[in-house]
This record gives structure tokens, C-alpha cells and sequence, in this order.
């Protein structure tokens, strides 16, 4: 075999390698495509959650407002934006507790132990009112159900 002909085969098979490799790292979601803001803007939010008599009991507090009142937490993004939430149970905690948005992030959603957080991101496609509530029958169950994201139309 020339030598040209084997430099050929072997530049080819590295380049088989390496494209394999990309595509799996992709298949096996180590390497994520790019999301697709059209806004270019991304949201952070954080959502503490916990057992009273924390200050935080149920999201952010929810525990100590009202039920049927107005919903809390309220999160305000726009379609076309990125939107980062963070959800931690407090390790002050003695239970899990769950975490769910309607359309974006649908029941069985996230289930926390006491101690562990987790960090969702999705872009904001689809506007309106969507419903924020726990997925996992807790102790405080009925005051973790009336958050809301709202998605403006830009
Ligand atoms: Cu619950």
C-alpha cells in the first residue's frame, strides 16, 4: 500500500471516530444543542421550598398566604425567553416535596428530598397563565398548588 493511500485511511478513520463521538456525546445528552431564544433574554428564578415553621414554608412562602387568594409565587418571563428556575427543598425539610408547571413541566414534574435542588430551563414558547403546584401528596399539599407563570406575548 502507498503511503498516501494510508495517510487517506487512517485521516478517514479519525474522522469517522470524531464525528462518532460528537454524535453521541449529543445522543447520550452530555453535549446540548443550543435552545432556542428569540429573545435573547434568559430569567432566573429561585423556588424555595419547605415544612413550616420555615420562613419559606410551602414556595416561597405560599404556606402562610391565603389558598384561594391571588397565586403565589408569580413568575413573569415573555415568549421567546430562556427561562432558568432553581427549585430547592430545604434541608430544614422532613419530607420531599414536588414541583411541577403546567404545559412546560407536567405532573409527575420534580420530586425533591429534603437537601436537593435542581435547575430546569426551558424556553418560553407558549404564552399565558400556567399553573405552578406540587406533584407529591405532602403534609402542606393544598398550599403548594396556586403558583403561576405568566407568559406575556412579548
Ligand atoms: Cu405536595
Amino acid at each position: 500500500m502507498q503511503k498516501t493511500t494510508r495517510l487517506i485511511i487512517v485521516v478517514l478513520v479519525v474522522t469517522v471516530l470524531a464525528i462518532g463521538t460528537v454524535a453521541l456525546l449529543f445522543y447520550e445528552g452530555i453535549i446540548k444543542p443550543p435552545t432556542q431564544s428569540s429573545s435573547g433574554k434568559t430569567d432566573y428564578f429561585t423556588i424555595i421550598e419547605e415544612d413550616p415553621p420555615g420562613a419559606l414554608a410551602g414556595m416561597n412562602g405560599s404556606y402562610y398566604k391565603n389558598a384561594a387568594g391571588p397565586p403565589w409565587p408569580v413568575l413573569q418571563v415573555h415568549v421567546g425567553d430562556t427561562v432558568v428556575i432553581t427549585v430547592m427543598n430545604n434541608k430544614s425539610s422532613f419530607e420531599p416535596h414536588g414541583f411541577g408547571i403546567d404545559y412546560y413541566l407536567p405532573s409527575p414534574g420534580l420530586t425533591l428530598s429534603p437537601g436537593q435542588s435542581h435547575t430546569i430551563t426551558f424556553v418560553a414558547t407558549e404564552a399565558g397563565s400556567f399553573r405552578i403546584y406540587c406533584t407529591i401528596e405532602c403534609s402542606i399539599h393544598p398550599l403548594m398548588q396556586n403558583g403561576e407563570l405568566i407568559v406575556s406575548a412579548s
